[in-house]
């Protein structure tokens, strides 16, 4: 018992720290940096594009841009296969113009957070190249592997086993200057590092180091439960097969044919996540700045909530991709309140919460819930406790834009070798460049032509038309992001109600503070929507923001038992008014 004490004691000094937790609830705007803006007119976006653009995002509100990776890289995965984590990639600017922009955001009060990539490095990483030639310091930084004898070609060695690549195909490519073959999870260009070597592991901490030391303000980690494949000692130095998925229509060189036991989730993972958070602790007190480190884990969701960590590990916050994966334009209130539901029930007490609308590898939110969803799904998003993740042009409701087989970038859907099909595995469409207004190339650059074509509908959907309209998905965005700093909203507690198949409302309570709540009407036709059941609510409520499809404007009473909504309409309403 007095030991149980002592330990509460010992937890509530390590967390009492007046450094304030900055990112318990902040709008996070993702950027893709190669379709942001073009400030060189290349027709790729670059550093200085986005450090033109950092005054308008604070007009917006946002509080810190996670930026894809801008590091060296040959870009067969654009940005994910990293040559070098301690320099920028040309194409985007230089170390100076990095500076530059971290000095423009830190004036505006807009913090960076960076992408981090440590699953694997390119093939053309100086640490793989001698790796392959096995010096020393380099030689086990990769996972290296004998080939198989081909009973039939004794000339010729097969892939170790029967491994696939997420982007298809087996996950081994062999290497001539080493005679072995190195394993890729994802494209032939992305060696995976071996997390298995003490060396590595501290190496990659002091790239953790070397951008904390320029002022980000934390990381978002890429595939974070790909970093360990089994232990091949488990297995006399062998890495075994993985067993078959028995998916219907999966062919041996698609991922899904292989049930995953051995490239994903392992074990080990988590503590390696736990090390960099404490790095990224090292620089609290320095800084007095709490660092965000969020994850990227596509998995089961009791696998997902062991990245929070606990009292004495603490861990990162992981992506709700539930929210992201689970939810279409064919979920009606019921099923959103569940989702929403099931993070808040897993996730460990005290944590924050976090909501991912999509991001550079999903169809555009506007594509996949239908233009008329925008303004309910980025309220939701930004209402709901915790850090609301918004990717670049969901405040516009960009659509996907058109990316024909001549024009594929993505490797993703090259390797399909299908001019017909490749469009269903293609990222490109979710990427093209951001429309900035309905000038050439939306704004986005002077090119001739842009590295991915401009979506077709820059013309009507873009930043400048919706600035000078008086109601847009950008100027509702705008206002949600702004009731965001409510004390109720920033840290009231949570009341989701599905009111009937189509009306949802989410309302967020504070002792002493204005209520707040958003309200949504999922349906095509107009509701008179009584909240009546919510008892906390007082009678009259005034709307805060007002959506595209709405009719009562910014600044109206309504009474909380007949409130007329529109089909489509998504209303925030406060107590603003009541309080004393
Ligand atoms: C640290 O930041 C907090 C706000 O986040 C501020 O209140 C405090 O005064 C700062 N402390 C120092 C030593 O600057
Ligand atoms: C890296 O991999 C790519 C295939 O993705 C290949 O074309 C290139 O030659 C490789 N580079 C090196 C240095 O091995
Ligand atoms: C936290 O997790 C670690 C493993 O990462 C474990 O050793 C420790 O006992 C846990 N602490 C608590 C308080 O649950
Ligand atoms: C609903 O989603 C599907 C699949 O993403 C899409 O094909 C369809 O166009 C969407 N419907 C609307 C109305 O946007
Ligand atoms: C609700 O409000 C509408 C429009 O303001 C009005 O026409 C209707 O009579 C009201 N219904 C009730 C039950 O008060
Ligand atoms: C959402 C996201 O960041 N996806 C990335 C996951 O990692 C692979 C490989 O690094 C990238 O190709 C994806 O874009
Ligand atoms: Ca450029
Ligand atoms: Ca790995």
């Amino acid at each position: 018992m007095r030991e149980f004490k002592l330990f509460l004691i010992a937890a509530m000094v390590a967390s009492a720290s007046c450094t304030d937790v900055w990112w318990k609830s902040a709008v996070v705007y993702q950027i893709y940096p190669r379709s942001f803006m073009d400030s060189n007119g290349d027709g790729i976006g670059d550093l200085n594009g986005i450090t033109q653009k950092l005054a308008y995002l604070k007009d917006t509100g946002i509080d810190a841009i996670w930026m894809s990776p801008m590091f060296l890289s040959p870009m067969y995965d654009f940005g994910y296969d990293i040559a070098d984590y301690r320099q920028i990639a040309p194409e985007y600017g230089t170390m100076k113009d990095f500076d530059e922009l971290m000095k423009t955001a830190k004036k505006l009060g807009i913090r960076v957070v960076l992408d981090y990539v440590p699953n694997h490095t390119s093939n053309e990483s100086e640490w793989f190249v001698k790796s392959a030639q096995r010096d020393p310091k380099y030689a086990d930084y990769y996972i290296w592997a004998h080939g198989k004898p081909d009973p039939k070609n004794p000339d010729y060695m097969e892939p170790p086993n029967n491994w696939i690549s997420i982007f298809r195909k087996s996950a081994w490519e062999y290497n001539a200057v080493r005679g072995q073959y190195y394993l890729h999870q994802f494209v032939i260009g992305q060696p995976d590092l071996n997390y298995r070597n003490e060396k590595v592991r501290e190496e990659m901490k002091d790239v953790l180091r070397f951008w904390l030391e320029k002022g980000v303000s934390g990381f978002r980690i890429d595939a974070v439960n790909m970093l360990f494949e089994v232990d091949p000692a488990k297995f006399d130095g062998r890495y075994p097969d993985e067993p078959l998925s028995g998916a219907r229509g999966k062919t041996p060189d698609d991922y899904d044919y292989l049930i995953h036991k051995y490239t994903r989730d392992q074990e080990e993972t988590y503590e390696v996540v736990y090390d960099w958070r404490a790095v990224l602790d090292e620089y609290t007190e320095k800084h007095n700045e709490s660092k965000i480190m969020m994850t990227e884990a596509y998995t089961e969701l009791a696998l997902v909530m062991k990245y929070y960590g606990n009292s004495t590990r603490p861990g990162s916050v992981p992506f709700n991709f539930n929210y992201l994966g689970d939810l279409s334009n064919k979920s009606y209130a019921r099923e959103m309140k569940k989702t929403i539901d099931l993070w808040m029930t897993y996730m460990p007490t005290g944590r924050v919460a976090n909501w991912v609308n999509g991001n550079h590898d999903q169809s555009r939110l506007a594509s996949r819930y239908g233009v008329k969803r925008v303004d309910a799904m980025n309220m939701l998003a930004l209402i709901l406790p915790g850090i609301t993740i918004t990717y670049q042009g969901e405040e516009l409701g960009m659509t996907d834009g058109f990316v024909s087989w001549k024009d594929t970038k993505d490797p993703q859907a090259c390797n399909t070798d299908d001019p017909v099909n490749y469009y269903k595995s293609s990222r490109d469409p979710t990427r093209t460049p951001y429309h900035w207004d309905a000038t050439k190339n939306a704004g986005f650059s002077s090119a001739a032509s842009t590295w991915l074509p401009m979506a077709d509908n820059y013309a009507t959907v873009n930043l400048a038309a919706q600035m000078a309209a008086s109601k847009s998905h950008y100027k509702f965005y705008k206002d949600v992001v702004a009731v965001k700093r409510l004390p109720a909203v920033r840290s009231g507690d949570l009341d989701v109600r599905a009111l009937c198949h189509y009306v949802l409302a989410v309302a967020r309570l504070l002792p002493g503070h204005p209520v707040v709540v958003g309200v949504m009407n999922l349906a095509d036709q107009q509701i008179a929507v009584d909240l009546s059941s919510m008892l906390l609510l007082p009678l009259q409520l005034q709307v805060e923001a007002s959506g595209v499809d709405c009719s009562l404007e910014k600044g109206t009473k309504v009474q909380k038992n007949n409130i007329t909504m529109p089909g489509h309409c998504a209303l925030v309403l406060s107590s603003v008014d009541n309080c004393c």
